[in-house]
């Protein structure tokens, strides 16, 4: 047993002080000291610094570990020339991210306080790494094709990296999951087997959609900057799927939508009816000039998420946040940065479906400690200080291991 003492503690009905948390894998009681003493007198008795909060492991349910490698090959501006480099550098991008250069990626989302993550993997590259690193990790099987010619073909390779994730050694904190890579990138016949396999051995579920402009053209009319994408790299003039036949593919199963830049408050409406959720990456979609997602106006559970170094200049959970807070620059930021902490941490963990992302009895011990420079003056902004005066965290605990 171990027990925890921090100035406050972050909890569903708000941030408490005088508290301390007692734990194993799980939490096993929060109280105050003296109680948990009493309680439990071989407890060993971690104190932090002053100033200190204790919060749950952060989560980031969206990122893509196989594309480490990227710092200025990928073109950022608009989604259509980043598209164009990634087919350009794939090759080089996936040769010289190797597992030294993957398991930094792991540690600095581990220095920023993620103890979750939901890896995105187009070839299984990466599961060895995830397998070895201390965190949960959901470990996303990328199904991508929308050639009908190839699609048998590219259903087996993606069936055999289910089934390797779902082969991991019991060690490890992998979850096996599956990822659609998009409307337009996916055959609607196997688009479907997927969601099915899905469902029946319910695994996590996840999609990128609506992420930009193009997208939004080419499924809704044929035309736009993805015309002459398809013409050049497929030798096809028309889309496998529409925006409808696409978000009914999913219907009868709750899964992750990653993005959703485009899409329009009807469509949004649907989504949120269905049960479905949104990871938001504020930055990957003002870099790749994707737009802003109006989160002010959802009906629907998001998280925030950093997406992969594809797309973004680093994986810290707290530069994630900062970001968020300046691009919702109309949202008053008190009660914004509420809401998202909320979503990197009990909203994240009931998408993916895991028993950690809030400090309370029961739940898995998955912590941050995060530690402010001098003492909040004012309790209903230490949510917002928190988000701000971060970088790297003071102590981390996955199921009760200390990793920081
Ligand atoms: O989320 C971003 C932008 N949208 C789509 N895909 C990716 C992102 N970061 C990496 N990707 C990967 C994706 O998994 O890039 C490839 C896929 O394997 C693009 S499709 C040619
Ligand atoms: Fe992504």
């Amino acid at each position: 047993m171990k027990i925890l003492i921090a100035d406050y503690i972050y909890t569903q009905k708000g941030f408490i002080s005088k508290q301390a948390v007692a734990f194993t894998e799980t939490v096993k009681e929060i109280n105050t000291l003296e109680i948990l003493k009493e309680k439990y007198p071989n407890a060993e008795l971690i104190q932090t610094e002053p100033n200190s909060i204790l919060y749950p492991g952060f989560i980031n349910t969206h990122v893509h570990l196989e594309f480490s490698a990227n710092k200025t090959s990928l073109k950022y501006g608009s989604f259509m020339s980043w598209l164009d480099t990634v087919i350009e550098h794939r090759d080089d991008l996936m040769g010289a991210c190797d597992n030294t250069l993957m398991q930094k990626a792991c540690k600095e989302m581990l220095s920023s306080g993620i103890t979750t993550f939901g890896a995105i993997s187009s070839f299984g590259n990466e599961l060895e790494v995830c397998e070895e690193t201390p965190q949960r990790v959901v470990f996303f099987n990328e199904l991508i094709g929308s050639n009908a010619m190839y699609a048998d073909m590219l259903y087996g390779d993606f069936m055999e990296r289910v089934k390797a994730s779902q082969n991991c050694t019991k060690a490890s904190r992998v979850t096996p999951a599956i990822a659609i890579h998009s409307p337009y990138s996916v055959h609607p016949i196997i688009l479907q087997k997927a969601v099915n396999v899905a469902k029946q051995e319910k695994l996590p579920l996840c999609a990128h959609f609506l992420e930009s402009q193009a997208e939004r053209e080419w499924l809704s009319s044929g035309t736009g900057d993805f015309e002459a994408f398809f013409k050049k790299y497929f030798n096809t003039s028309t889309p496998v799927t529409n925006i409808e036949e696409f978000m009914h593919a999913f219907d009868s199963y709750p899964t992750h939508f990653t993005h959703c830049v485009q899409a329009t408050p009807k469509e949004l409406d649907y989504l949120a009816k269905k049960g479905h959720s949104i990871a938001h990456c504020p930055r990957s979609n003002r870099y790749l000039g994707c737009g802003r997602l109006q989160i002010e106006a959802l009906k629907l559970p998001f998280t925030v998420a950093t997406d992969g170094l594809s797309s973004n200049d680093s994986l810290s959970i707290f530069d994630e946040l900062r970001a968020t807070l300046m691009l919702h620059n109309d949202i008053p930021i008190q009660a914004l940065a509420t809401s998202l902490l909320k979503s990197v941490t009990s909203d994240a963990a009931k998408v993916l479906n895991l028993n950690c992302g809030e400090v309370a009895v029961g739940k898995l011990a998955d912590f941050a400690v995060i530690t402010l420079p001098e003492t909040p003056k004012r309790e209903e902004e230490i949510a917002l200080w928190s988000i701000l005066h971060t970088k790297e965290v003071s102590h981390l605990f996955i199921e009760g291991e200390k990793y920081v």
